[in-house]
């Protein structure tokens, strides 16, 4: 990579340089002139002392107020660039970095939640670092930075990457079984790109339990495909017989959604026998009921309910919708569907002017009695979507939120 303009990095390599040059310099120098004294004044040649100088001032000073002046150089310049490593520029992004047993999460301004960390090309980056169970450390050695995370402790890193692209990081610190496993990248994207990446999330197809697995690392210890790792995979666990231990005893279970729950609550409960109890329990804190819902119903392979956002939008579409609302947020006839369900819009009802938050039951009466709760400078011109199935309407309501 270009080091220019990827400060950090360069603060590093100009102090290693500053001083494995001085050393290399002065390793060469004492070598050349012992070997040279060394031939030179063999004893075959000078069995007896030649020189009879007892002692010189000059020498004396000289030899140790350079390695002095030397060395404190050496200090002035690592500690100016270590302070430079320690003073977050102006209009940094904020990133929080977590590690835990074994993996990394990244989670934005905004609440947004990643494996990988996502940042814009040429803006400083301050990643603050937090650990939830044992020291781990934060490296990215293209930046040149490293820093342990401490349970309990906050610390940060910075960075500005000077070009696109994807940079390793590892954890430096052994942390347990899955330490070497604890890798994850910096995924640098130009300006254009990371505008993109701030839009909204698509909605995915992948199911929210899926997700949620990822986000919480817990993929790194529990495979999808059958394959043993440091906890048992989920592969098709579903309904199927285990032998766990409860309270010291041996019994076997089947796996249910009450033990998928308490599993993620309270590994330690009820533990799966062969496997060691190193898993750390996921409070509601972590995971709201909602995500382990999620995870479970993911899990037991059922699958996630059908309101596929295309489903919506092709309804939309059928249905003339857009021929009055525009999806780009330009005013038409009506209202434009962008970010609709962000909105708060003013409305009148029983003569009176009232502010209202747009969500799902006002969108709900919006298509079904379109002229009952008017947004206020449109025409009550709309006719009613009552001809569609309350699955129907769902699937429009649910392509609108995301809109
Ligand atoms: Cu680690």
């Amino acid at each position: 990579m270009n080091q220019l303009n990827n400060p950090t990095a360069q603060a590093v390599d100009n102090v290693l340089i500053y001083i494995f040059g001085f050393s290399l310099i002065l390793l060469l120098g004492i070598t050349v002139v012992t070997v040279y004294f060394v031939v030179k004044y063999r004893r075959s040649k000078y069995p007896e002392p030649t020189s009879q100088v007892h002692g010189s001032w000059l020498l004396e000073t000289i030899w140790t107020v350079l390695p002095i002046l030397i060395v404190l150089t050496m200090f002035w310049y690592g500690w100016t660039n270590y302070v430079g490593l320690r003073e977050i520029p102006e209009g940094a992004l904020e990133v929080k970095a977590t590690a835990r047993m074994w993996s990394w999460q990244f989670e934005y301004p905004d609440g947004r939640k990643e494996s990988k960390l996502y940042v814009p090309v040429n803006q400083p980056i301050k990643v603050l670092l937090f650990s939830t169970d044992v020291l781990h450390s934060f490296f990215v050695p293209a930046f040149r930075i490293k820093r342990d995370t401490v349970p309990g402790m906050e610390s940060y890193v910075w960075f500005q990457a000077p070009e696109p692209g994807s940079y390793d990081i590892f954890c430096a610190e052994y942390c347990g079984v899955g330490h070497a496993d604890m890798t994850t990248s910096v995924e640098v994207l130009s300006e254009a790109d990371y505008a993109q990446w701030l839009q909204p999330l698509e909605p995915s197809a992948t199911p929210r339990g899926l997700v949620v697995l990822d986000e919480q690392g817990c993929l790194s210890c529990h495979s999808l495909d059958g394959t043993d790792g440091i906890g048992p995979s989920l592969f098709e666990m579903a309904g199927q017989p285990r032998q766990v231990t409860i309270n010291r005893e041996s019994k076997e279970l089947i796996i249910d959604e009450e033990y998928l729950k308490l599993a993620i609550r309270d590994p330690e409960a009820e533990m799966v026998d062969g496997y060691n109890p190193m898993m750390p329990p996921y409070d509601e804190a972590t995971i709201n009921n909602e995500d382990l819902q999620a995870v479970v119903n993911y899990l037991m392979g059922k699958a996630e309910a059908a309101k596929t956002p295309s489903a919506g939008a092709q309804l939309m579409d059928e249905n003339g919708c857009l021929g009055c609302h525009s999806t780009d947020g330009s005013d038409g006839i009506a209202p434009s569907f962008k970010g609709i369900g962000q909105r708060e819009v003013t409305i009148e009802r029983d003569g009176k002017e009232i502010t209202v938050k747009i969500d799902v039951e006002y969108l709900r009466r919006a298509l079904l009695k379109p002229n009952a709760d008017l947004v206020k400078g449109y025409s009550p011109i709309m006719p009613s979507a009552d001809y569609l199935s309350p699955e129907e309407i769902d699937a429009m309501i649910q392509h609108l939120l995301q809109q």
